[in-house]
């Protein structure tokens, strides 16, 4: 029986990608950084199977029409790489919301490459295997690895040098996640949808893609140098220039809601309290906030005070997809 078992967490960018160069092969206009979570997971079974006609996907125990053509499309490459033509079940599970800015794709298409790659015998390297999971979502090249991990926009037409690399284990520098979850419900717009109206129609797409460089730069040196402060500025500023490219979209896209806004205030009030603290914020509303694990306390604390914040979820650091079973 050809079949494999894989986890994959979902990460956070600190320097955001938001726009594409290639939308056919999903590459993007501008690299990322990002820091792969640990406690927060997906789960996922590949089977294949001769005697299916079909594949068949279901996350948390529901088939999803539009969720099943990108698995498909996905599980396809791998197919192609091996030369077989057999269908598959997939069976994925997430422990945490889908669809509400927790990057459930990043951990999905990394556990579904992974586990593809397991089943069907491929040994791909990490290089090859975060390609083809960007093959599925741009974010997913970065689930691949764990702890700090930079996603290049690479240059070549074919996206083969558009992979994602190792900036620091995350041993070496075992910050702490902290999630104010606003709203379970999915968004209104995804990101793949926001970032080509974006793309189409902001006058301040250039500028974005333009900026990107100095910020990738800064927050690289940040992270080798484990200085705190420095990957504070560059991460907010990367998520506020994000969210205003958004919203100079036409029509404007609003991700925050009031509690996202208000938690901005209390996350800064925190670092000029002298609390190793800042947030950062996806295409939904939820607030992420890094800090030292010492913060951690302070920082439950004040999301848990915040009128609109349903949840808080703690996390750390983890590891890159891997085969579980
Ligand atoms: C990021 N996001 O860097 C940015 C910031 C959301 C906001 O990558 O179209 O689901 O599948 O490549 O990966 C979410 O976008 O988009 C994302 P596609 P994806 O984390």
């Amino acid at each position: 029986m050809k079949q494999a078992t894989a986890l994959a967490h979902p990460n956070i960018a600190l320097v955001k990608y938001w726009g594409k160069r290639d939308t056919a092969l999903n590459l993007p206009a501008v690299g990322s950084i990002s820091i792969t979570l640990d406690t927060l997971h997906t789960k996922t079974k590949v089977r294949f199977d001769e005697t299916l006609d079909s594949d068949v996907f279901l996350l948390d125990g529901a088939s999803n029409a539009g969720e099943t053509r990108r698995v498909v499309d996905c599980l396809s490459l791998l197919r192609e790489i091996a030369g077989v033509q057999t269908h598959a079940e997939v069976r994925s599970e997430n422990s945490f919301p889908t669809g509400s800015g927790l990057a459930s794709s990043a951990s999905g298409f990394a556990a579904l490459v992974v586990a593809a790659d397991a089943a069907l015998d491929l040994g791909l390297d990490q290089s090859r295997l975060s390609e083809l999971a960007r093959r599925g979502s741009g974010s997913a090249a970065r689930s691949v690895l764990g702890g700090f991990v930079e996603l290049h926009h690479g240059e070549w037409e074919d996206g083969a040098d558009c992979i994602a690399t190792s900036l620091l284990d995350a041993a070496e520098w075992p910050l702490a996640v902290t999630v104010g979850v606003i709203s379970r419900k999915a968004k209104k717009v995804g990101s793949t949808a926001g970032m080509e109206l974006t793309r189409e129609t902001s006058s301040y797409y250039s500028a974005w893609v333009d900026g990107a460089e100095a910020d990738l730069l800064a927050a690289r040196v940040a992270i080798v140098e484990r200085d705190f402060q420095k990957l504070a500025d560059v991460s907010e500023l990367s998520c506020l220039k994000m969210h205003a490219l958004a919203m100079s979209s036409q029509p404007g896209l609003m991700y925050w809601h009031g509690a996202t806004v208000e938690g901005i205030h209390r996350i800064r009030q925190l670092r000029r309290g002298g609390h190793a603290v800042f947030f950062t914020i996806d295409a939904g509303p939820q607030l992420k906030v890094i800090s030292t694990p010492e913060a951690v306390a302070t920082v439950t604390d004040a999301l848990s005070d915040i009128s609109g914040v349903q949840d808080v979820l703690l996390t750390g650091l983890g590891e890159g997809a891997r085969v579980v079973d």
